[in-house]
Protein backbone atom coordinates (compact mmCIF):
# COMPACT_ATOMS: atom_id res chain seq x y z
CA UNK A 1 0.00 0.00 0.00
CA UNK A 2 1.25 3.29 -0.58
CA UNK A 3 1.79 6.04 1.97
CA UNK A 4 3.04 8.99 0.57
CA UNK A 5 0.91 11.40 -0.44
CA UNK A 6 1.31 13.82 -3.49
CA UNK A 7 2.86 16.42 -1.63
CA UNK A 8 5.37 14.28 0.01
CA UNK A 9 6.26 12.91 -3.59
CA UNK A 10 6.82 16.35 -4.87
CA UNK A 11 9.19 16.99 -1.76
CA UNK A 12 10.90 13.98 -3.17
CA UNK A 13 11.02 14.39 -6.22
CA UNK A 14 12.84 18.01 -6.13
CA UNK A 15 14.55 17.50 -3.13
CA UNK A 16 15.56 14.11 -3.33
CA UNK A 17 13.83 12.95 0.09
CA UNK A 18 11.22 13.34 2.05
CA UNK A 19 10.99 13.89 6.07
CA UNK A 20 9.98 12.98 8.60
CA UNK A 21 8.04 10.27 8.10
CA UNK A 22 6.78 8.96 11.33
CA UNK A 23 7.42 5.28 11.63
CA UNK A 24 8.66 3.78 14.89
CA UNK A 25 6.59 4.00 18.07
CA UNK A 26 8.63 4.71 21.44
CA UNK A 27 8.46 1.31 22.65
CA UNK A 28 9.69 -0.37 18.93
CA UNK A 29 12.59 2.46 19.24
CA UNK A 30 13.51 1.44 22.83
CA UNK A 31 13.60 -2.17 21.66
CA UNK A 32 15.94 -1.59 18.82
CA UNK A 33 18.01 0.37 20.81
CA UNK A 34 18.44 -2.32 23.62
CA UNK A 35 19.26 -5.42 21.03
CA UNK A 36 22.01 -2.80 19.76
CA UNK A 37 23.22 -2.48 23.37
CA UNK A 38 22.17 -6.50 24.04
CA UNK A 39 24.66 -7.31 20.82
CA UNK A 40 27.47 -5.00 21.89
CA UNK A 41 27.44 -6.21 25.86
CA UNK A 42 27.58 -10.15 24.22
CA UNK A 43 29.70 -9.43 21.25
CA UNK A 44 31.62 -6.21 22.21
CA UNK A 45 33.53 -6.69 18.64
CA UNK A 46 30.77 -7.54 15.96
CA UNK A 47 29.13 -4.06 15.57
CA UNK A 48 32.65 -2.52 14.69
CA UNK A 49 33.32 -1.33 10.82
CA UNK A 50 31.75 -4.08 8.60
CA UNK A 51 30.04 -5.78 11.34
CA UNK A 52 27.35 -2.72 11.10
CA UNK A 53 26.43 -4.28 8.13
CA UNK A 54 23.02 -6.12 7.42
CA UNK A 55 23.06 -6.94 11.08
CA UNK A 56 19.25 -7.79 9.69
CA UNK A 57 21.00 -11.24 9.05
CA UNK A 58 21.53 -12.04 12.73
CA UNK A 59 18.91 -10.18 14.74
CA UNK A 60 15.02 -11.06 14.50
CA UNK A 61 14.68 -7.88 16.02
CA UNK A 62 16.47 -6.01 13.03
CA UNK A 63 14.71 -8.33 10.55
CA UNK A 64 11.36 -6.44 11.70
CA UNK A 65 12.41 -3.46 10.89
CA UNK A 66 13.14 -4.33 7.46
CA UNK A 67 9.37 -5.78 7.22
CA UNK A 68 7.97 -2.44 9.03
CA UNK A 69 4.93 -1.69 7.00
CA UNK A 70 5.26 2.09 7.21
CA UNK A 71 8.55 1.90 5.86
CA UNK A 72 7.76 -0.59 2.99
CA UNK A 73 4.54 1.67 2.40
CA UNK A 74 6.24 4.39 2.23
CA UNK A 75 8.91 2.85 -0.27
CA UNK A 76 6.32 1.28 -2.06
CA UNK A 77 4.90 4.94 -2.82
CA UNK A 78 8.17 5.52 -4.97
CA UNK A 79 9.52 2.21 -6.53
CA UNK A 80 6.59 0.13 -6.81
CA UNK A 81 5.46 -2.91 -4.77
CA UNK A 82 8.08 -4.95 -5.97
CA UNK A 83 10.50 -4.31 -3.18
CA UNK A 84 13.94 -6.08 -2.12
CA UNK A 85 15.89 -5.08 0.85
CA UNK A 86 19.64 -4.69 -0.18
CA UNK A 87 20.94 -3.98 2.85
CA UNK A 88 21.25 -2.25 6.13
CA UNK A 89 23.74 -0.10 7.73
CA UNK A 90 24.25 0.67 11.39
CA UNK A 91 25.69 4.33 11.95
CA UNK A 92 26.35 4.24 15.71
CA UNK A 93 27.27 7.75 17.11
CA UNK A 94 28.13 7.43 20.59
CA UNK A 95 28.06 10.68 23.26
CA UNK A 96 31.53 10.33 23.52
CA UNK A 97 33.00 9.81 19.77
CA UNK A 98 34.16 12.30 18.14
CA UNK A 99 33.70 10.42 14.28
CA UNK A 100 31.48 12.13 11.26
CA UNK A 101 30.22 11.53 7.98
CA UNK A 102 31.04 13.80 6.18
CA UNK A 103 29.05 14.75 2.85
CA UNK A 104 28.57 12.11 0.10
CA UNK A 105 26.52 10.35 -2.40
CA UNK A 106 25.08 6.87 -1.54
CA UNK A 107 25.34 6.07 -5.17
CA UNK A 108 28.86 6.82 -6.16
CA UNK A 109 29.47 4.10 -2.78
CA UNK A 110 26.58 1.82 -2.52
CA UNK A 111 27.32 0.12 -5.79
CA UNK A 112 23.71 -0.92 -7.54
CA UNK A 113 23.06 0.57 -11.08
CA UNK A 114 21.22 2.05 -12.59
CA UNK A 115 20.10 4.52 -9.28
CA UNK A 116 16.18 3.59 -9.53
CA UNK A 117 17.00 2.53 -5.16
CA UNK A 118 16.17 4.63 -2.19
CA UNK A 119 17.27 4.18 1.19
CA UNK A 120 15.76 4.79 4.83
CA UNK A 121 17.25 6.64 7.46
CA UNK A 122 16.04 5.54 10.24
CA UNK A 123 16.78 7.45 14.00
CA UNK A 124 16.62 4.92 16.92
CA UNK A 125 16.77 7.92 19.67
CA UNK A 126 16.30 11.44 19.84
CA UNK A 127 18.20 13.07 16.58
CA UNK A 128 19.79 16.67 16.41
CA UNK A 129 22.32 18.63 15.18
CA UNK A 130 23.81 18.50 18.42
CA UNK A 131 23.98 15.04 18.93
CA UNK A 132 24.41 14.11 15.13
CA UNK A 133 21.30 13.98 12.85
CA UNK A 134 21.64 13.76 9.59
CA UNK A 135 21.76 15.70 6.82
CA UNK A 136 20.88 16.58 3.77
CA UNK A 137 21.81 18.30 0.51
CA UNK A 138 18.08 19.47 -1.20
CA UNK A 139 18.76 18.82 -4.89
CA UNK A 140 21.64 17.28 -5.19
CA UNK A 141 20.16 14.53 -6.49
CA UNK A 142 19.75 16.29 -9.71
CA UNK A 143 23.70 16.98 -10.15
CA UNK A 144 26.08 14.35 -11.22
CA UNK A 145 27.91 11.87 -8.73
CA UNK A 146 30.22 13.60 -6.99
CA UNK A 147 33.58 13.34 -5.83
CA UNK A 148 32.99 13.35 -2.45
CA UNK A 149 34.80 11.17 -0.36
CA UNK A 150 32.82 9.37 2.46
CA UNK A 151 35.04 8.76 5.92
CA UNK A 152 32.88 6.83 7.43
CA UNK A 153 20.44 4.92 13.16
CA UNK A 154 19.84 2.48 10.81
CA UNK A 155 20.34 2.67 7.10
CA UNK A 156 18.38 0.51 5.20
CA UNK A 157 18.31 0.17 1.11
CA UNK A 158 15.30 -1.04 -1.00
O1 LIG B 1 23.70 9.13 9.85
C1 LIG B 1 24.52 9.81 9.23
O2 LIG B 1 25.02 10.81 9.73
C2 LIG B 1 24.94 9.45 7.88
C3 LIG B 1 24.20 8.35 7.30
C4 LIG B 1 24.69 8.08 5.92
O3 LIG B 1 25.78 8.36 5.56
C5 LIG B 1 23.83 7.49 4.99
O4 LIG B 1 22.71 7.14 5.35
O5 LIG B 1 24.26 7.33 3.83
Amino acid sequence: MSSLNSKQLKDYNNNGFVAPIDVLTSEEAAEIKKEIEHIEKKWPNELIGLGRNNVHYISPIFDKVCHNSKILDAVESIIGEDILVGGTTLFIKDPDKKGFVSWHQDAKYIGFEPYNWVTAWLAITDANEENGCMRMWSGSHKEKKSKIIKIHMIKIIY
